[in-house]
């Protein structure tokens, strides 16, 4: 086996950090490559890099050999097939389900979260939180539902996570 994860930025790419965490949290062995951000622009040096690797132009991709892979659920997917000693998901059918359903949420989910509050772990902008929080209700019954949803989860005693 011989990985390579393109990924973009680590501050902002949450798409590239899906399995770039799972990968080091299960220390499969990879190489990194990093293509900066520049723009999404077609004559920018990350679009042209990422075509240059795959169809979609985004990223992650995952490269395994001769196989391209060009989502981050896809490659976390294909990550537990090749290694089912490593139990990326729950041995148990019901624990399992429970867990892709969450995985489902997040990857597809959490609209008015993703377009108003991108992930920018290094900035802190508590007043610039306060002011979509006011002006978008959605916004703050989404991350009510998230932190309902993981309370439950996390303190269950029938399904522990
Ligand atoms: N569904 C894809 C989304 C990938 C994605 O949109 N990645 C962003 C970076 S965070 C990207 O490469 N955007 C470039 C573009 O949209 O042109 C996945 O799960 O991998």
């Amino acid at each position: 086996m011989n990985y390579t994860l393109y990924i973009g930025n680590k501050n902002y790419s949450t798409w590239s950090m899906r399995p770039w965490v799972v990968m080091r949290y299960f220390d499969i062995p990879f190489n990194e490559k990093l293509v900066k951000f520049d723009s999404f622009n077609d004559d920018s040096l990350f679009k042209k890099t990422m075509f240059s690797v795959s169809k979609y132009g985004t990223v992650p991709i995952l490269i395994d050999e001769d196989l391209v892979i060009s989502d981050s659920l896809a490659i976390c997917e294909y990550l537990a097939e090749k290694h089912h000693d490593l139990a990326l998901w729950p041995a148990d059918p019901k624990k399992r389900a429970i867990a892709r359903s969450l995985v489902a949420k997040m990857h597809s989910g959490f609209q008015a979260i993703r377009t108003y509050l991108p992930m920018n772990i290094e900035a802190e902008f508590p007043q610039i939180g306060q002011i979509i929080l006011r002006d978008h209700l959605e916004v703050k019954k989404e991350i009510m539902f998230l932190d309902d949803l993981l309370s439950s989860l996390l303190t269950s005693k029938k399904i522990k996570l």
